[in-house]
């Protein structure tokens, strides 16, 4: 059941998709009380209460026991005592023996939640606004709850079937030779490889929409040559365009009075990559409609996907930060500095970026009104996603396209993906990208994973094998790093072959994969999941915060220590260990409920099979068009009959179903392998 409350006079996000009528009684759960602008929600924790939530964020999959604040931001240093990250997902769900709910916060401005940080007992959840609608979901488990999020916010994304290979991406790749060096590498060696993105260097000066003419002198044929060895390019778009009189895309926005104004009535102006830049109204649908069209030159180019960044929006300085940080300059310049004017100067300039007057000083504009910035700044992401993606679909009617954005809130789940955003070639960070990951699921992205390897400082090699074995599993599996920082494509690595043998697993188990991330989407549930949606009285499995289920049959438990030679895994239940080294060489090794010590050398990773199912492994290929389904082994330890509803469809169309692309795989008892063979998919 879903009952919604309204507060104030909330806007439309964008997020929900039912209309309900408001309740007008007291809210169950929480305490409510409004100071001034602000609304107030109070609950008590139990000692043995769980809080998952919040999608994209910091820390573990237990959001309990910390501060968070959903306000979108380019903060690339994800340690634990940040508070928001990219992404604002405002769905709590609290747990415990006795009461199970969750609730929807759809507010589009700064909400902070105390999650028994001030006091372990209590959860004090702030709108500063004050104006959201509040939605409560009950349910009889957690899976249910997670089942009416997304009856309430709508289906999640469905990508291309070959958004599921390997993509490999860097910082810096500049021309056509550069990206044609890359492809090379991979295929001589074979390692597969699906994509490769371009990040801003392939733009003439970081314009949007447009690319060097001397890196990429023909960026058609380019593109459709890469496409012959079965290799996507991936163009990144940012949110500022250039303040250029000359360049089209400015003209044209400047034209249509499409970007964001001060209250003045002139265009809100603030410096990213290409130098001073205007914002466009993405909450406007004209607006939008205008910034998906300037997709085009890249879509007739024969581009299939892009990657949206700095959509929070991220802002290096205004004229109005930086003056205000030299005038600071000005007055103490020649003095000797006290401490306190020695940190007043560090932070003034700090203050030049993502600065909170900055994001005061100009408005969108929302059925007719004028909205100020920070009232609804959580959105803006979303609709910069929602505007490419309805670019796309007018582009290619009937066919999926890809697209992942770095911000984004709940909303924009249905028209793309998400990647993590700038972490680092840190252990910490491996673990983080996988706790993020059930919880991102939670809020209707599925169609997500990290920087594999770690995008700044320079990685290791076990940290990127460590890496790609989380990244065999998760949608989107993309190793990318930033300029300067060591080269971190498979190829530079004296292990490479064993990476190579990593990356060989996620095609064997693509068909698996694809087929259990449609099933997700198109039944809205979720991918990943903590243990205790599948075992919610295992106080054990309850608590355990580095292993995840995955799909109806599967759960993971990925390494992500340094050194490690293996690790310890909690079983819930009886299952079979397939110990993977490549597509070809594994292990199968039946074990109990219970804890174990798995040694896992710097090459082997596990995935667990409940006993009583079996999943399908294919051949593998060196690209997802190379994967034939026609070919199974059925993996798993099967007593008396599993049965697996293998999804298969065309893999680009956009109107599919479960009807008719469901196959279903029965196998009987068996030695843990059985061989089947299936009618080709295509
Ligand atoms: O301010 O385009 O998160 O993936 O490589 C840095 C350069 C801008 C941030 C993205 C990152 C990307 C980088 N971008």
């Amino acid at each position: 059941m879903i009952r919604r409350y309204s507060f104030g006079t909330p806007c439309d996000t964008g997020a929900v998709v039912l209309s309900l009528p408001e309740e007008k009684g007291k809210m169950p759960y929480f305490d409510v009380r409004r100071e001034g602008e602000k609304v107030l929600f109070r609950t008590q924790l139990t000692e043995e209460e769980t809080v998952f939530g919040l999608g994209e964020n910091v820390r573990g999959i237990n959001k309990r026991g910390h501060r968070y604040r959903s306000w979108n931001s380019d903060d690339f240093n994800h340690t634990e005592d940040r508070q928001s990250i990219y992404a604002s997902h405002n769905l709590l769900v609290f747990f415990r023996p006795d009461r199970l709910f969750g609730v929807y916060f759809d507010d589009p401005g700064l909400v902070i939640y105390d999650l028994g940080d001030a006091r372990r007992d209590t959860a004090e959840i702030v709108s500063e606004n004050g104006d959201l609608n509040v939605y409560l979901l009950e349910g009889a488990d957690l899976k249910e709850i997670a089942k009416l999020f997304r009856g309430l916010t709508g289906r999640s994304y469905l990508p291309p079937e070959w958004a599921f290979g390997y993509i490999q991406s860097r910082w810096g790749y500049a021309s056509e030779r550069e990206v044609r060096a890359v492809a090379e590498e991979h295929r001589k060696r074979h390692i597969p490889l699906d994509g490769i993105c371009m990040d801003i260097d392939y733009m003439e000066g970081y314009r949007n929409f447009t690319w060097k003419k001397d890196a990429f002198p023909d960026l058609k044929a380019f593109v459709r040559s890469m496409k012959e060895e079965h290799i996507r390019l991936i163009p990144i778009i940012d949110a500022g365009i250039k303040t250029e009189e000359g360049y089209g895309p400015y003209d044209s926005g400047k034209e249509g009075g499409f970007f964001c104004k001060k209250a003045d009535g002139t265009d809100f102006v603030a410096a990213v990559w290409p130098g001073r830049c205007c914002f466009p109204d993405f909450l406007r649908e004209d607006a939008r409609k205008w910034f998906g069209d300037l997709y085009r030159p890249l879509l007739e180019a024969g581009i299939e996907g892009f990657w949206n960044d700095m959509n929070e929006p991220a802002l290096f300085y205004s004229d109005e930060t930086l003056a205000q940080a030299f005038a600071l300059a000005e007055t103490l310049k020649g003095k000797e500095l006290d401490l306190s004017e020695n940190w007043a100067i560090k932070d003034a300039f700090n203050a030049v970026a993502n600065n909170p007057e900055d994001y005061r000083r100009f408005y969108h504009v929302m059925d007719g009104r004028n909205v100020r910035h920070d009232k609804v700044h959580n959105l803006y992401g979303a609709g910069m996603t929602r505007a490419s993606a309805d670019g796309m679909r007018r582009f290619r009617p009937g066919e999926r396209y890809l697209l992942f954005s770095r911000s984004s809130f709940v909303g924009a789940h249905r028209d793309g993906g998400v990647w993590q955003g700038d972490n680092f070639s840190w252990w910490s960070h491996l673990k983080m990208a996988m706790q993020m990951l059930p919880n991102m699921n939670l809020c209707g992205f599925l169609f997500c994973g990290c920087d594999l390897g770690g995008f700044g400082c320079s990685t290791t090699e076990d940290l990127l094998e460590r890496f790609l074995q989380l990244g065999v599993f998760t949608p989107l599996m993309r190793n990318h790093s930033a300029l300067h920082t060591r080269e971190q494509e498979i190829y530079r690595f004296s292990i490479w072959e064993t990476m190579r043998d990593t990356v060989t697993v996620r095609y064997a188990l693509l068909p698996y994969l694809y087929s259990e991330y449609m099933k997700a989407a198109l039944t809205d549930s979720m991918l990943f999941r903590p243990l205790a949606f599948d075992y919610p009285e295992d106080r054990r499995a309850v608590r355990t915060e580095d292993q995840l289920m995955l799909g109806g049959e599967c759960m993971i438990a990925p390494v992500y220590e340094q050194n490690a030679e293996g690790r310890y895994v909690y079983l819930p239940e009886d299952m079979l260990m397939i110990r993977f080294r490549s597509a070809q060489d594994y292990d199968l090794i039946p074990m109990e409920k219970g804890d174990h010590y798995i040694s896992l050398g710097l090459g082997e990773f596990p995935l667990f099979v409940r006993n009583g199912h079996a999943v399908p492994l294919c051949r593998g290929g060196e690209n997802v068009d190379e994967i034939k389904t026609d070919r199974l082994k059925m993996i798993g330890k099967v007593e008396n009959e599993a049965v697996y509803d293998l999804y298969r469809d065309d893999g680009i169309s956009e109107k599919v179903g479960m009807d008719g692309n469901i196959t279903r795989i029965r196998v009987g008892k068996q030695e843990l392998v059985s061989d089947i063979e299936l009618k080709p998919d295509r």
